[in-house]
């Protein structure tokens, strides 16, 4: 079935101007782009899009890693979008993420792990909302 998801394309990928590939991997992996936005999240809105984790130990630096620069924040379409792209994304730890996926690919540790993707299809639509309208 077809859906939408939502990822962000993280300060440390753009850093590393990885960017282009990892827009790249994502549409040769099927899925399209319906909008795409590249922003700088100032603090507020960084804690409100992570809001589920504040007071965890990493929330600092998550925070910090966030607003260090730009992200580009991308609407997909896909079959089965919500889990293929967090298959295709892979675990939070880059080095133990499974060969062939993004983190593991263009991603550094845990917290720099070069994207987010959304975890299910309320959330994707909810956090897609900060920032498309
Ligand atoms: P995921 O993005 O893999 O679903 P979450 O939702 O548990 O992981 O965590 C949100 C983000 O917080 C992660 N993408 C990562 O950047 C950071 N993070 C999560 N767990 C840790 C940790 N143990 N140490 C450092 N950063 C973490």
């Amino acid at each position: 079935m077809k859906e939408r998801t939502f990822c962000i394309i993280k300060p440390d990928a753009i850093r590393n101007r990885s960017e282009g590939k990892i827009i790249n991997e994502l549409l040769e992996a099927g899925f399209d782009i319906l909008q795409l936005r590249l922003v700088r999240l100032d603090r507020d809105a960084a804690e409100r899009f992570y809001e589920a984790h504040r007071g965890k130990p990493f929330w600092e630096e998550l925070i910090d890693l966030m607003t260090s620069g730009p992200i580009i924040a991308i609407l997909l379409e896909g079959e089965n979008a919500v889990a293929a792209l967090r298959k295709f994304v892979g675990a939070t730890n880059p080095r133990t993420a499974e060969r062939g996926t993004l983190r593991r690919k263009y991603g550094t540790n845990t917290t720099r792990n070069a994207l987010h993707a959304a975890d299910s299809l309320g959330n994707a639509a909810a956090e897609a909302s900060q920032f498309f309208y």
